[in-house]
């Protein structure tokens, strides 16, 4: 057996085998799931998760991660729709969308779905924090506007980033159950 992570993003494999390690395999797998148009990050995980598993004719259960950025003063925006807003808006109209604001709070969110044909189950972990001018090279998306205790999530370390961040605390809550489960 093996848990086959749906991503394009080798980062989050390696980062999912550190939390499965002892518990399982985990491989990863390319599948371009149907991102349903949804306000529930849980149901457009849930829905790609199960369609990744019955499409890809293959027994070994799936995993399906989904993340947005909330901004509070945006009323969540971007929210689920925050890979399409990277791509059109982009990172750096963001931050000037946020800036003309006095509260800067947001929060990351990462569902998790896994799915084996029988059961579709989520976990979730949210990372709150200050949208900032950007700062620092490191990780991808919306890291270098994202500032938590201090230091942007670009300006961390990759080790650094995933003790606290929303999918790690999402693979936690996984690995919990997964290690608790008959697999
Ligand atoms: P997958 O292939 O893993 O599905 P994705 O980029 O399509 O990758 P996500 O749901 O992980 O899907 O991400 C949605 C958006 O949020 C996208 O713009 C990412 O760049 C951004 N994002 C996700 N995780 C992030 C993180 O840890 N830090 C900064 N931005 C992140
Ligand atoms: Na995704």
């Amino acid at each position: 057996m093996a848990v086959r992570f749906v991503t394009g993003n080798e980062g989050k494999v390696r980062e999912a085998r550190a939390y499965l390690e002892g518990i399982d395999r985990v491989e990863q797998i390319e599948y371009d799931y149907t991102e349903i148009q949804s306000d529930s990050l849980e149901e457009i995980a849930r829905v790609g998760a199960r369609e990744a598993f019955e499409e890809t004719g293959n027994d070994d259960p799936v995993l399906v991660g989904d993340t947005g950025l909330f901004v509070d003063a945006l009323a969540g925006f971007p929210g689920p729709y925050s890979a399409y807003v990277e791509d059109t808006v982009g990172v750096e109209r963001l931050w000037r969308l946020v800036e003309a604001e006095d509260d800067r709070r947001a929060r990351f969110r990462t569902v998790l779905a896994f799915a084996d044909g029988e059961r579709t189950e989520t976990f979730d972990g949210t990372l709150a924090g200050t949208i900032v001018a950007p700062r620092g090279d490191e990780g991808f998306g919306y890291d270098p506007i994202f500032e938590y205790n201090g230091q942007t999530l670009a300006e961390m370390s990759l080790e650094e980033k995933n003790a606290i961040s929303h999918r790690g605390r999402a693979l936690a809550a996984f690995a919990e159950w997964y290690a608790d489960d008959e697999y």
